[in-house]
């Protein structure tokens, strides 16, 4: 038995309750109104967690293994040029890509520090134990928070990289966008680097498929997240008689998913002191998916201060990882 193996750090951003608050505000804000929406961070409980890994493994969800051809492909060109000691990886969930990159910073000496952060504690501790296990040496500080809230409190030790993969910033609209890489571009210091994971423009057959699989895993997947209101909320929304929407959003070239009730629906959420009527028909709108083209991303992040140091694609041309650095005159520390 070895007993070098150090506890990863994990720190709770988020205060007890926080789950449920945040949940009613959605839901308030949301669900009352028409047309009618569920903000995508409530798909993740433990079941929406293992839909989605799930969903990474079906045929026609494509942008996860060709995230991995690109990881796989660039991670020591990633590391050496972006010269971290630190990674931070925002929504890391089991962290199963990250590996890869974390490879890649080990071999060539330069890993000091791993810092995940995901609002799903359960997952977030699992996999801070098992990459504190995997990667002697390296300092595991797991945060448990929201990526659209908490990046002021990220432990600002070694140079970091923050990695922001799986094309999970496709979930937020264009001014949510803005604001987001605005503040992410605030928390870093000149020569601290971002390296950004984003689903692209392509064959529109195949981004719907993606979005619509053939075993109804996606459909099961987004339908989820009425009943972690129904539980969480003690709320009697009737899951099943919901039936999923998938829709390709040309205008602003995303996937726009979404529950519709076949039958119309009274619905009673105790937790949120709300009753909504929904009529036959009615929509819910759950997710978006953005889809992105290199020239946009790059104007994205450069509007923050965030200059791309480079774009890779996989062979095929269907994703997109970005490698940007801030700028401004390096202070040491
Ligand atoms: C985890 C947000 C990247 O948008 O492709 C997959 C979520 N939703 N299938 C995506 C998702 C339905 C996924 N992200």
């Amino acid at each position: 038995m070895t007993t070098e193996v150090c506890e990863p750090v994990v720190t709770v951003a988020l205060d007890p309750g926080w789950a449920v608050a945040g949940l009613v505000d959605d839901v308030r804000r949301g669900l009352a109104q028409v047309p009618r929406s569920l903000s995508p961070k409530w798909l993740y409980d433990d079941r929406g967690s293992l839909l989605f890994d799930a969903i990474t493994r079906l045929p026609e969800y494509y942008p996860t293994e060709r995230e991995r051809e690109i990881l796989g492909a660039r991670a020591g060109e990633i590391a050496r040029a972006s010269g971290a000691t630190t990674v931070v990886e925002l929504g890391s969930g089991t962290s199963d890509k990250t590996r890869t990159l974390l490879d890649a910073f080990a071999s060539t000496g330069q890993l000091e520090r791993f810092i995940p952060v995901d609002v799903s504690e359960g997952i977030l501790r699992q996999a801070a134990a098992d990459i504190s296990r995997e990667y002697a040496g390296v300092t595991v500080h797991a945060v448990v928070g929201d990526f659209t809230q908490h990046l002021e409190i990220l432990p600002a030790e070694g140079r970091r990289i923050v990695v922001f993969l799986g094309g999970t910033i496709g979930n937020l609209d264009p001014h949510e966008r803005a604001q987001f890489l605005r503040s992410l571009s605030a928390t870093l210091d000149p020569g601290e680097s971002v390296l950004l994971g984003t689903d692209l423009v392509k064959d529109l057959d195949r981004v719907v498929a993606a979005y619509d699989d053939s075993q109804g895993v996606t459909a099961e997947f987004v339908r989820n997240s009425l009943r972690v209101v129904n539980r969480e909320l003690d709320a009697d929304f009737d899951v099943d008689s919901f039936s999923y929407v998938p829709y390709w959003d040309p205008r602003e070239e995303r996937m726009d998913l979404r529950l519709r009730t076949e039958k119309p629906q009274h619905v009673c959420i105790p937790g949120a002191e709300l009753e909504i009527d929904l009529a036959a028909g009615e929509e819910i709108r759950i997710e978006i998916s953005s889809k992105f083209r290199i020239e946009g991303i790059r104007s994205e992040l450069s509007a923050v201060g965030l200059d791309v140091v480079e774009s890779w694609t996989d062979e095929a041309g269907d994703f997109a990882l970005t490698l940007a650095v801030r700028a401004g005159v390096p202070t040491p520390r």
